[in-house]
């Protein structure tokens, strides 16, 4: 999962760009960039770690003009360079800059096509640097020495008809301006909004609504599944329905712990999914065990919190802190002598212990993918004199990987795939496990004030919603997570030789 941003404004957007990346930092910690346009000529920085840490001063004086992209990186399978930070730059035509938030599931095909019969380099595993290569190309062949919108939503129509999968991208057109586009099935979230300012009026794109929120923009709307803005530098706004059968999809994991809190997506307040989230948990338990003996619902921080508070609220028993996040993890130094080790639980977590002592304790969380961190806070929980753990899943059980972007482990590394619930409990050592039925979740998100009927529920019910994943493609990529696996193994065990030798 990765964060996007577009600024066209009024004066230098460097600023307004590097504080919607923190923004939006939540989508990805691993790499950040912003590329600035000003006369013609590009300005790029971007490296990998925080926002706070790529950019500095130095940098930020020299990324000047009235528009840029931004974008934050999440580790995926194989991005782990600093050349695979994004943007991504092309010099011909006009030179183009992109950004993406996604996975093409027909990358390899498109990496052919582009080599063999488009005739251009790409030089990373990205499939971003693809993506940006196709849609250069469809905006070359249009010949002009000065693209129009019609121009670009051309392009973008042709990107639409040769890539497969989950994108939400923005992208610069050096001199002339910024397009954002979404996938015909709208996997990915993007927004638009707009700022009135002395000078006239400024306008964004983004991964999230909390984005404009915060630097005083106001939401225009989502772009629909398959739509392009795109915005002139010099402040004109057009946009255009570019897919042939859009069919809004979206991944129903934003609302579960990807996006934050107080972002609307696509009409739908995530805050207020999460509320339902926990009323529909709360009748769940109500209909399966009426006699429960609950004495406390404690959230696991933080994403659960607000699950947590309407299940409390709608079962009727006390809501408590139970654990307390540390908020400032630091590194973890590789010492001569020491293997690497794992931050734990523990170093994240406390437990206060009088809200466990003696009770019969309902623990919530957002998810259980791995089901190690659970396993780990259930222990403490016991630790510290819990009489019964039980725990809620506000998701249902994630069984089968995520290929639109989000940074999920492969299928034998869920520890829900291929196991019932009764099993998933006693693996983490849970006295009761509840998850969220997926008709509830589809409920929670899809059922309040605007509906949405269909949604990517790949995760939960391993129906991918582009219709091209098969099992061979599933095999394929969990064998390429398995060797990247690997070879990080590999290198760790050779720096920690390096120092002890
Ligand atoms: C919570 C994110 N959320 C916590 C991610 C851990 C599953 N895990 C999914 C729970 S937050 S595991 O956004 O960081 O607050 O038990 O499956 O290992």
């Amino acid at each position: 999962m990765c964060g996007i941003v577009g600024i066209v404004g009024k004066s230098n957007v460097n600023q307004a760009l590097y504080d919607a990346l923190t923004v939006l930092q939540h989508r990805g910690q691993d790499a950040a960039g912003i590329v600035t346009s000003h006369d013609g000529r590009l300005f790029l920085r971007k490296d990998n770690g925080l926002v706070r840490d790529v950019f500095q001063q130095r940098h930020m004086q020299r990324l000047v003009g009235h528009m840029g992209i931004g974008h934050v990186r999440y580790p995926t399978a194989g991005s782990s360079t600093s050349a695979e930070a994004q943007p991504f730059y092309v010099n011909s035509p006009y030179g183009i800059t992109l950004a993406h938030n996604g996975n093409l599931t027909n990358v390899e095909q498109l990496a052919k096509e582009i080599y063999e019969s488009d005739l251009r380099h790409v030089n990373t595993n990205s499939d971003s640097e693809v993506l940006l290569n196709v849609f250069a190309h469809e905006l070359a062949v249009r010949g002009k020495l000065q693209p129009t919108e019609e121009d670009v939503f051309a392009a973008v129509s042709h990107v639409h008809s040769r890539c497969v999968g989950g994108y939400a991208v923005v992208a610069m057109v050096t001199g002339y301006g910024i397009v954002g586009f979404r996938d015909p099935n709208g996997i990915r979230p993007v927004v638009f909004g707009q700022r009135h300012t002395d000078e006239g009026v400024e306008y964004m794109i983004a991964s999230e609504s909390v984005a404009l929120d915060v630097l005083g923009f106001t939401l225009i709307r989502d772009l629909a599944p398959g739509e392009a803005v795109y915005i002139t530098e010099e402040g004109q706004l057009y946009t255009k329905q570019c897919a042939k059968s859009p069919k809004l999809q979206p991944c129903i994991f934003e609302h579960v712990y990807l996006a934050r809190p107080d972002s609307i997506m696509d009409g739908v307040s995530v805050y207020k999914a999460r509320l339902r989230m926990g009323e529909k948990l709360a009748e769940k338990i109500q209909r399966e065990r009426p006699e429960h003996d609950i004495d406390v619902v404690i959230p696991i921080p933080d994403t659960s919190r607000t699950a947590a508070l309407e299940l409390a609220n709608h079962l009727g028993v006390k809501f408590r802190e139970g654990f307390v996040k540390n908020r400032y993890i630091g590194r973890t130094f590789i010492m001569p002598g020491q293997a690497a080790r794992k931050k734990s639980v523990r170093q994240k977590l406390n437990a206060i212990e009088l809200e466990f002592r003696g009770k019969n304790v309902m623990l919530v969380d957002d998810s259980i993918v791995r089901g190690t961190t659970c396993k780990q806070i259930i222990q403490m929980a016991r630790e510290a004199g819990a009489k019964n753990v039980y725990f809620c899943s506000a998701a249902p059980a994630v069984r089968y990987p995520n290929v639109y972007g989000i940074d999920m482990p492969s299928a034998h590394e869920l520890i829900a795939h291929n196991r019932t619930t009764d099993q998933v409990a006693e693996l983490i050592g849970a006295d009761w496990l509840i998850y969220q039925d997926l008709p509830d979740l589809i409920e929670s998100v899809g059922g309040g004030k605007i509906k949405i009927e269909h949604f990517d529920c790949a995760v939960f019910n391993g129906e991918y919603v582009t219709g091209d994943i098969d099992a061979a493609y599933l095999e394929r990529i969990e064998q390429a997570r398995n060797d990247l696996a690997k070879v990080k193994t590999q290198a760790v065990s050779a720096i920690i030789d390096l120092y002890n030798n």
